[in-house]
């Protein structure tokens, strides 16, 4: 059987404090937040984060810390004497309020801290699609290899669809705020999010291949005409995660090369950092937006 988590419980924005959508776990008992060695009852997790309003998602950890050192300067955020960037879960949390950058699922966090009116970011690098390698996309649609805009997951034996919508007011807003004058483009299109990085976006350099270059070509041109802009291999677990908790998030990557001229990656090392600081500076300005900083 096959069911659209909306089928099972609808779908419920979040206004106020952030809920858990588990009818099976009482907020009573201790929580143990393993993955990022905190607890409910060992940890004062409202004080320590109920002012989160923003969390964003990188994939490595090293860039996750240039981009916690980085927002802390764009912030004017003044680090409480004594204290430093906080590291809380090795490379998987970086801490600097309100924003909590972040690697990995913070939902049960932010609703112990009773957190409201949070925002999800994930930034990261993608394929591109007929666009010049360096290019920004802020994703519109999350679809998966099928163009499906939902993520399956396999639960008690049924095949659950999460859909995997983002935040369209988000995207404008980011949109909205790229820099007119950069020396390369933002754009809003469909991201495709796929489980392997070689046969799944169409690569012909991987271990395996059982295909021609014209199928492969035939493939990248057919989702490139149904508005897919780049291809990676998160936003939709992040999207519809996101949305299934009522919280509004939006994915920016940067493009480090065009698949309709190649496969590999052989941009320059500082290249490749240059740009990734381009989502970076967006979200950025985004949350300095909505914090009034000018
Ligand atoms: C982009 O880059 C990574 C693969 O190299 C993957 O995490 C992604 O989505
Ligand atoms: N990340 C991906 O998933 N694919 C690319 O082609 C580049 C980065």
């Amino acid at each position: 059987p096959i069911k659209t988590v909306e089928e099972l419980a609808g779908y419920i924005p979040q206004t106020g404090p952030l809920q858990m959508r588990n009818q099976s776990f009482s907020d009573i008992e201790d929580d143990v937040l393993y993955h990022i060695a905190l607890g409910k009852k060992s940890h004062d997790l409202k004080d320590m984060f109920h002012d989160v309003k923003f969390v964003c998602f990188g994939g490595s950890p090293n860039r996750m810390r240039s981009f916690a050192e980085y927002m802390v300067k764009a912030l004017n955020y003044k680090m409480p004497a004594g204290q430093d960037l906080c590291d809380i879960a090795h490379g998987m949390v970086w801490v600097c309020r309100p924003c909590l950058l972040s690697s990995m699922r913070i939902f049960k966090l932010l609703h112990h801290a009773e957190c409201s009116d949070v925002t999800f970011f994930r930034l990261g690098t993608s394929g591109g699609l007929g666009l010049k390698p360096g290019t920004v996309i802020i994703t519109e649609e999350a679809v998966d290899g099928l163009l499906r805009p939902y993520m399956e997951v396999a639960t008690l034996g049924m095949m659950l669809q999460h859909p995997s919508r983002l935040s369209h007011e988000v995207a404008q807003e980011l949109l909205n705020l790229a820099d007119p004058n950069a020396d390369f483009d933002t754009i809003i299109g469909k991201t495709m999010c796929t489980l392997d990085f070689y046969e799944g976006q169409a690569r012909l350099d991987g271990f395996f291949c059982d295909y021609s270059k014209e199928d492969k070509m035939a493939f990248l041109r057919r989702v490139h005409n149904r508005g897919i802009k780049n291809i990676e291999m998160e936003s939709l677990c992040f999207a519809a995660y996101c949305y299934r908790a009522g919280i509004k998030s939006a994915v920016v990557c940067v493009t480090l090369l065009d698949r309709m001229e190649g496969d590999q990656i052989n941009v320059a090392h500082e290249v490749i950092e240059e740009w990734q600081q381009r989502p970076q500076r967006l979200v950025a300005a985004y949350i300095r937006k909505h914090l009034g900083i000018e």
